[in-house]
């Protein structure tokens, strides 16, 4: 029996991928590195939680527990969320979204990716060499003096930044040079637009992150006073930099989640997004008021009141962009033909949890508010809602929806709709009972506490066993899809978008015949 030539089968052995320019296969390689990335992270946060279960010491000490939430988070945020949907399903979908045969600069999409896993080596060079303590926010004065191995972990994430800036830059560059003749922007899928308003800020804000880490170095290997106020330095200074990066970074993280969350609800409910034009717009606004809000995480840091409340009322903005967003994928849903299956019940609960998240985050752009709540499990709770229940949410919202054209094979939708169960429970009760840890007082980044909060850490700590619980059911079915699973046909979700035009799994050269002109758009259900 001839077997059919797909991106896969086209070129065997480990040199053909480690050298490849396929962005399909660098998608897949991303896929990989990044779910280890976040299974590793997630190791950490289960011991985190396990030493949380009794108020006194259990099986951490007060410097392991500071080294293991500095990891956790680190890890979380630089090897896995920030690459994860960009780097992996970007790669992957976005130049067959546009009707193209890769992005703009393939060698350099390879070279990205090698410079990630540098930078991965560099941080697990960290780990193992005495590791860090400092929180994933490398905070002076305390980063420019302690010990452990800050400098390589820093160098680590400095060199990440750089896979980061150049996947941007390709992007920006495919959305331009390589559509399909007829693709005019507003034909494009709201994934596209996404990912056009993520790469800005890849290139724009990461600049910022390099430059204060290597001023970090400079100051912990010269002595040059620039953080350290016993050096002559401004640690308000570290800070301004660090979330100056950092805050646009939420946005590099949850933006290509919201293109997710859009592709899936037009293909579950059979319908025209509402608003596509807005909902276009929207992106691009966020990517622009991302830049203007960094201050709400210094509202206890000193900053003068005219200040403060400039950053809290620019923080409101951002709640419109993404408000508009929230109510046109409900609007979406209005009258459509609902496909309940595993990607759409991601959807529901990204819908459900972001919508905390970004209430929360209203919350704590109240500075009368923040004052209390600032450093408290309230901001972890939050923080978790947005990037876990937002992005994360989208990210398996994602793996489900486009598993199928990725691999030619269907996962088995009973064990999907049972892991999914779990998370969606282990979730909420992880990290709701931490939004009542916080309003009562419980500051974060503490290994023990007073008796009174033992119950709602108990709960949290369950919580994150019923979250462990789901991610290895996916584990299990994902890889047995792989060995065993029913192969998929070209559109198993009946989906207008492009994507589901080519084979399951694509060719190399992505379609059979390359498009020679487009023009129909991205949700063309009515019409169908
Ligand atoms: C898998 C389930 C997860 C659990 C159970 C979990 C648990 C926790 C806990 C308990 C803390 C607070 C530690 C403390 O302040 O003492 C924490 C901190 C943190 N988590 Fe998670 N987390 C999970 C997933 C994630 C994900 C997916 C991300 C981001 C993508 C993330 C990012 C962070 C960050 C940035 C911190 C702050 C670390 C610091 O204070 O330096 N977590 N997590
Ligand atoms: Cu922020």
């Amino acid at each position: 029996m001839t077997t059919v030539s797909n991106y896969i089968n086209a070129k065997k052995g480990i040199l053909s991928w480690i050298f490849t320019i396929d962005h399909k296969r660098i998608g897949i390689m991303y896929l990989g590195f990044v779910l280890l990335a976040f299974f590793l992270g997630g190791m950490f946060a289960l011991l985190l939680r396990l030493e949380l279960i009794t108020p006194n010491e259990l099986i951490l000490t007060a410097r392991q527990y500071n080294q293991v939430f500095t990891l956790h988070g680190a890890i979380m945020v630089f090897l896995f969320i920030i690459p994860s949907i960009p780097a992996t399903f970007g790669n992957f979908f976005l130049p067959i979204q546009l009707g193209t045969i890769d992005v703009a600069f393939p060698k350099l999409n390879l070279a990205s990716l090698w410079i990630y896993v540098l930078g991965a080596i560099f941080c697990f060079y960290s780990i193992l060499s005495g590791s860090v303590d400092t929180g994933w926010t490398f905070y002076t004065p305390y980063s420019s003096t302690a010990g452990g191995s800050i400098i390589p972990m820093v160098t680590g994430v400095f060199i990440l930044g750089f896979s980061s800036i150049l996947t941007g830059i390709n992007f920006i560059v495919t959305v331009h040079k390589m559509r399909a003749p007829g693709l005019t922007w507003f034909k494009l899928p709201l994934f596209v637009w996404t990912l056009y308003a993520t790469a800005i800020i890849q290139v724009l804000a990461t600049p910022v992150l390099a430059i204060t880490l290597l001023l970090l170095v400079l100051e912990k290997t010269m002595g040059l006073g620039i953080f350290d106020s016993a050096l002559g330095g401004d640690p308000v200074l570290f800070q301004h930099f660090f979330w100056f990066y950092s805050h646009p970074a939420v946005y590099i993280m949850i933006l290509p989640a919201m293109g997710v969350i859009s592709e899936v609800v037009a293909t579950f409910c059979k319908k025209e997004l509402f608003g596509y034009r807005i909902m276009a717009y929207s992106s691009l606004a966020i990517a622009i008021i991302a830049f203007l809000v960094w201050g709400h995480h210094l509202f206890v840091s000193g900053q003068s009141p005219f200040i403060t409340m400039l950053f809290s009322l620019l923080t409101f903005l951002v709640g419109i962009p993404s408000g508009i967003k929230v109510f046109n994928w409900i609007a979406t849903m209005y009258a459509g033909t609902i496909n309940m299956k595993t990607p759409f019940l991601y959807f529901l609960s990204f819908i459900f949890l972001f919508t905390v998240g970004g209430f929360t985050g209203v919350v704590l752009g109240t500075l009368s508010l923040d004052i209390h709540l600032h450093d408290t499990y309230f901001v972890v709770a939050h923080f978790h809602y947005v990037m876990m229940g937002g992005t994360v949410m989208a990210f398996l919202a994602g793996l489900h929806y486009w598993w199928p054209k990725m691999f030619g094979k269907m996962y088995n939708e009973v064990a999907a709709i049972v892991a999914f169960v779990f998370i969606f429970i282990g979730f909420n009760v992880t990290f709701f009972s931490q939004f009542i840890l916080g309003a009562n007082g419980m500051p974060r980044r503490y290994y023990n506490y007073i008796d009174e909060f033992q119950l709602l850490h108990f709960t949290s700590t369950v919580g994150s066993w019923l979250l462990a619980v789901g991610f290895f059911i996916s584990l299990a079915y994902f890889i047995s899809s792989l060995r065993s699973g029913k192969k998929a046909s070209e559109n198993p979700w009946e989906s207008s978008a492009l994507e589901w035009k080519t084979a399951s799994p694509p060719v190399t050269q992505n379609f059979s015949t390359i498009p020679k002109r487009i023009d129909s758009g991205p949700y063309d259900y009515d019409k169908a």
